[in-house]
């Protein structure tokens, strides 16, 4: 059994890091809705970002995604963030949104535009060397609609030359994580579509190319903690994105659709001993808050995150292995559930306390009065979102 002094330490020593598009306006295709007091600004983002790692402590970087956070000068806006007490980390790129891309980036038949696609991955590249950043995470749209509209095996040449072109520019100790999703906005073929094709390219690419996985990005019943132990294993496991769903990629908080799936893909993070933010996975956020005001709603989703690694680390891992060896289903089961069904937020909560902070981080926001404070002073100007 875990003491719980270690079991303090390791959550003391969690990084949860913060997508700057969930403090901006997000929706569906059917409406994005606005909320009052969002930011306009990339600057503006990293300072709600810094709010919640103000309440929960472990949320010390923010993923930035080009062009939704261009700026000038990003060297400035590093220093803007660490200013704030926080830090750049992932840059994603985005060859999804413009209307080149209608047929695929990288994948794309036309060379034209597959040219343009990796010119926009260089340039990601280029605003890690001034923000600092290591991870540069990919993610395409590309893919298909219908049957017979290009080949799959050209789509995968395609994307391999690109992945190749693009490693080559990384610098020391930078790396490039190939996220993959099932389906959308594509929906016959997706040229990344499952953690078998990624890592199948990340490992023709180079050592420093990791597989991403996205909670959201799975066909219903998809064992994902299968999926994360098997690229642990591989040492292929470069982020992951949390979220959670009910049907697709409903980008919800994380732990809200099913805190179950979250606490068992934990226990497979900590069994790899993967946790440690040395570990080499990047464990970020990737949610949208449609209809929810979004700072508390990341810091409920930090929270999440904390409350199903606890419970993790509580599983008598003397208990499970010696029933697992000795083939006592019922106790290995067990040993899960005792676990899971622990309360886990008084330890939490003295956690919190022992390091300074509220115990109850969405109450402190509540109280904080920032949440009116940005609501005056954001007047004017256009609310960040998807589009900008
Ligand atoms: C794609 C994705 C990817 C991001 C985007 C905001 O669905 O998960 O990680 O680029 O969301
Ligand atoms: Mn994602």
């Amino acid at each position: 059994m875990r003491d719980l002094a270690s079991v303090k330490a390791t959550l003391k020593a969690q990084r949860i890091e913060l997508p700057s598009w969930a403090f901006g306006n997000t929706g569906t295709r059917f409406k994005v809705f606005g909320q009052p007091g969002v930011p306009r600004t990339p600057l503006e983002k990293i300072d709600d970002a810094a709010q919640v790692h103000r309440f929960t402590g472990v949320a010390p970087s923010v993923a930035v995604h080009i062009p939704w956070d261009k700026v000038g000068d990003y060297a400035d806006l590093a220093k803007h963030a660490a200013d704030a007490g926080v830090r750049i980390g992932t840059v994603n790129a985005n060859v999804f949104q413009d209307d080149d891309y209608r047929l695929g980036s990288v994948a794309n038949p036309d060379p034209r535009v597959r040219s343009k696609a990796v010119a926009h991955l260089m340039e990601c590249v280029d605003v890690m060397d001034a923000t600092g950043s290591r991870d540069l995470k990919l993610w395409f749209a590309d893919g298909t609609n219908y049957p017979g509209q290009d080949d799959i095996r050209l789509r995968q040449d395609r994307l391999a030359e690109a992945l190749a072109e693009v490693y080559t520019r990384l610098g020391s100790g930078q790396r490039m994580l190939l996220e993959y999703k099932l389906f959308e906005p594509s929906f016959y073929t997706t040229d990344v579509p499952d953690w078998g094709t990624s890592l199948t390219h990340c490992l023709a690419t180079g050592p420093n190319a990791l597989v991403v996985v996205d909670t959201g990005h799975h066909a219903p019943g998809t064992n994902i903690e299968f999926i994360v132990a098997m690229l642990l294993r591989a040492n292929r496991l470069g982020g992951f994105d949390f979220n959670s769903r009910f049907y697709a990629d409903d980008d919800l908080m994380v732990g809200a659709a099913d805190p179950f799936q979250l606490f068992r893909i934990m226990h497979e993070v900590i069994r790899a001993d993967a946790l440690k933010p040395t570990g080499g996975t990047a464990f970020m956020l990737d949610q949208c808050h449609n209809i929810e005001p979004k700072i508390p709603a990341q810091i409920r989703s930090v929270m999440n995150v904390q409350e199903a690694t606890a419970k993790a680390l509580l599983i008598d891992a003397d208990v499970l292995v010696e029933a697992q060896q000795a083939g006592d289903v019922l106790a290995a089961n067990g040993a899960m559930m005792d676990a899971y069904n622990t309360d886990v937020r008084p330890l939490l909560a003295e956690l919190r306390e022992e390091t300074g902070l509220d115990p109850d981080p969405v109450a402190a926001y509540r109280r904080s009065g920032y949440a009116k404070k940005i609501v005056a002073e954001r007047v004017g100007g256009t609310p960040a979102s998807w589009g900008t």
